[in-house]
This record gives structure tokens, sequence and C-alpha cells, in this order.
């Protein structure tokens, strides 16, 4: 089969619902993948910085297989050897009381949104319905009908509706428009992504999350980082809010929890928090599986002793410091952390960053656009400096070539 042929199938039988990069992908080790005729790429994506610890890290895979052969899923009806060892490990390695597993990102928003809401009526004594949360526009927290009823993209609710009610809008970064939504005592929480990944790697200022964090703290609201993407090291921290020692109430892991063998999210919180959701009220059949808590500790086993957050902050700087040696009136700006980061391209005629990213994977290296202007780069967090030198010289090679 010619790749067209894998294309066209897609296409045949697949829903439309994204436009993907003609390009397919066959195999990874590390920091590169293969396409189905043999050609390598530098992977810049990292599925959305889900495979933070490189494609098919062994020490993972090899977690995954063992514990494949020996019993994947009981559901939470019962008791599970692999689970409470999860439980423990995770808890104490980001440093809260408890955790409740999920699957996907946007469930696990969701559940964090569900916790904040029962906090809300039998903590804070907020009267039952009138629950009200505040988030940020150009947020971007998945794909369900709640959590599309919080988006301002209308590509993302459009046609969607009717949405979710009780949620208040405010620009993302805007500390007085946070005070004056705080204004209102039915605020149970303020959800917030400490860079917003979709809005294109918008890095707020210096001080943001730490001032919003006091002032949910001072107005009795739960601060909830969705840390999907952020998280996990991906930053230079471990989590992004590490950067201003922010330890956020509620904080929603998923992605790289997993090194991106399998889906798996995370709700972290307190016993006054999470103990506010009793037997029944919420779960899944999946969440938690034996399968995904063995994944779990050892992608984050391979963070820590890989000292990744360490590298991603090192070679984040040495990234960004390539791309503004980069000499082309293409390039309109560069901005990110650790190694999230993104380029803002300067249109030219008719290209768009699409066009940017075609030429990129000629040359060996993956990346998508994000809206019509940015191009995000994220590699897996295992890459070396000689790597990061290589993959640097292409992005620079095809953007003065252009
Ligand atoms: C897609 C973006 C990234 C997330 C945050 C929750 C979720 C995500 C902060 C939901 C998911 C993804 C999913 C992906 C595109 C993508 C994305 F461009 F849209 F913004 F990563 F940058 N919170 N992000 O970023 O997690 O339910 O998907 O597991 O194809 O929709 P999920």
């Amino acid at each position: 089969m010619k790749p067209t042929d894998y294309i066209n199938r897609e296409d045949l039988y697949g829903a439309h619902n994204y436009h993907p990069l003609p390009v397919v992908l066959d195999r990874g080790e590390g920091v590169f993948v293969w396409d189905v005729e043999g050609k390598r790429y530098f992977d810049f994506l990292s599925a959305y910085s889900a495979v933070n610890q490189g494609h098919c890290h062994p020490r993972i895979i090899k977690a995954l297989v063992e514990q494949a052969s020996r019993l994947t899923l009981t559901s939470r009806a019962f008791y599970a050897a692999a689970l409470g060892e999860y439980e423990e490990y995770i808890t104490k390695y980001f440093g809260y009381d408890k955790v409740l597993p999920m699957n996907t990102g946007a469930e696990g928003d969701e559940t964090a949104l569900k916790l904040c809401r029962k906090w809300a009526y039998t903590k804070k004594g907020i009267a039952e319905n009138e629950a009200k949360i505040i988030v940020c526009e150009g947020n971007f927290h998945g794909r369900t009908i709640t959590v599309v009823s919080m988006s301002t993209d209308p590509d993302s609710y459009g046609g969607f509706g009717p949405f979710t009610p009780g949620f208040i809008k405010i620009p993302y970064n805007d500390i007085p428009a946070l005070k004056l939504a705080l204004l209102d005592p039915n605020v149970a929480g303020f959800l917030v992504e400490p860079i917003q990944g979709e809005a294109g790697v918008f890095v707020p200022d210096e001080g943001y999350l730490k001032t919003a964090f006091d002032l949910c703290k001072e107005n009795n609201v739960l601060f909830i980082a969705d840390e999907v993407q952020t998280g996990i090291a991906r930053t230079g921290k471990l989590l992004a809010c590490d950067h201003e020692q922010v330890r956020p109430d509620v904080l929603i892991l998923g992605k790289a929890l997993s090194g991106g063998v399998y889906p798996i999210s995370a709700v972290l919180a307190d016993n006054d928090i999470m103990l506010c959701i009793k037997p029944g009220e919420h779960g899944s059949t999946f969440g938690g599986n034996p399968m995904a808590a063995k994944v779990a500790i050892a992608a984050l086993e391979v963070i820590k002793d890989e000292k990744l957050a360490e590298n991603a902050e090192r070679l984040g700087k040495i990234f960004r410091a390539e791309l503004l040696n980069i000499k082309s009136d293409r390039i309109e700006l560069i901005r990110g952390k650790g190694l999230l980061n993104a380029v803002i391209i300067r249109p030219k005629g008719s290209q768009t960053a699409w066009d940017v990213c075609i030429a990129l994977k000629e040359n060996g290296l993956l990346a998508k656009p994000t809206h019509d202007h940015i191009i995000r780069f994220a590699p897996p967090l295992v890459i070396t400096e000689e790597q990061i030198m290589e993959a640097a010289a292409i992005i620079r090679k095809t953007i003065e070539g252009m």
C-alpha cells in the first residue's frame, strides 16, 4: 500500500473530525517516528505532550505487557492489587491526600468540575444548583458537552448546544477580571491552564498564577489547575504551577501520565475536597484499572529517574535561543517554557503555518499548526542536546528557505 492508500482509507471509513498532516506513521522510538515507507522524522508534537517519555519507552512498555498478561480490568466493583499501589505512589509523588483515576483528559476535567460543585454544596454552603465556576477565554479542556460549554472557540462549541450552565468566562491572564468575577458569592472554583496550549502556547505574565491562587484563597474558591498538557515535566518543572510555587486545590493530569501508551487521567486533591464525592456518585469502568495503574507508575518513575523536567528546562532554553537565531521575516514571535514552545508565523501571500509544517515534514520533522499562524514545537523530553540542535537546524533551513 502507498501512503495515499492509507490516507484514502481513513478518509473513506473514518469520521472527518480531523485534518491530519499527510504522513502515515507506523513505528516510533524515543524522539523519532517512521512512516510506512520507512522515512524517519523528529516528532515535535509528541501526541500533544502525551509522549513526554519518548515513543515506546521500554520501561513503560514492559509494565504494560507484564500487567496485560496478568490482569487488565476488574472494574471498581472489586479491589485490585495494583490500584492501591498506584494510588499511594501518585499521591506521594504529587503531595496530595487522594487521587481519583479516570481515562481521558476531558474526563479528568469533568471530574474536577463535579468535585468542585459537590464541595460548593457540602462545604462552602452554596445553595443547590447555584454554584458557578470561573473559566478563561481561549481555554481548551477537551471535547465533551460540558467541557465545550466552557469554550470560547466556535470550532469547539458551535452547533453542539444546548450547553451546560454555571460558567463565568473571563479573559486569561487578567487579574482585574478575576477579582471582579470573584465578587459573586456563588463562585466555587477557578479552572485554569497554567499555559494555554490550544490558544498557541500562551504563557501568562509572571505572577499571574500566584496572584490568582491567592485571590481564590481569600474568597474560599477552589483553584483548579488543568495540567493535562503542561504537567509531567513538559514545561521544565514537574508541574507548570511549580514555576510559581502554587499548589492547586484540585490538580488534573492526563496525557503523559501514561507516557502515551494508554489513556490515563487523574484528579488529585486533599481529603477535605475529595471526600465530598461518596460511593456511587462518580466513576468509570476503566478508570484506575490494573494496567493503567502499572503503566502510570512506570511513566512517573521514568520522569524522575531520567530527570526529564531538568532536561526540558535546559534544552528548552537552548532550543528557543536557536530559534531566535533564525534569520527570516517569517518569524514574528517565539514563546514557551521548557519544551512547550510555539513560533508565530508572519503570513506571506497565501502561505500559512500549515505550509510551513508541510515543508518541515519534507525535511524530516513533524509539527502541527494551531490556528492559521502558530506552530507548536514540543518534542519528547528524552531528546538530547545533539538531537535538539539537529532539529533546530531543520527548522532553520526550512523557514529560511521559504
Ligand atoms: C485533540 C489542543 C493540545 C488539553 C488540556 C484537557 C484536554 C486537553 C489542557 C483533553 C487535550 C488536546 C486534544 C487534542 C488536541 C489537543 C490540544 F490543540 F487542542 F489544544 F494538546 F494542545 N486539557 N488536548 O490540552 O484531553 O480528553 O483529549 O485526553 O485532538 O482534541 P483528552
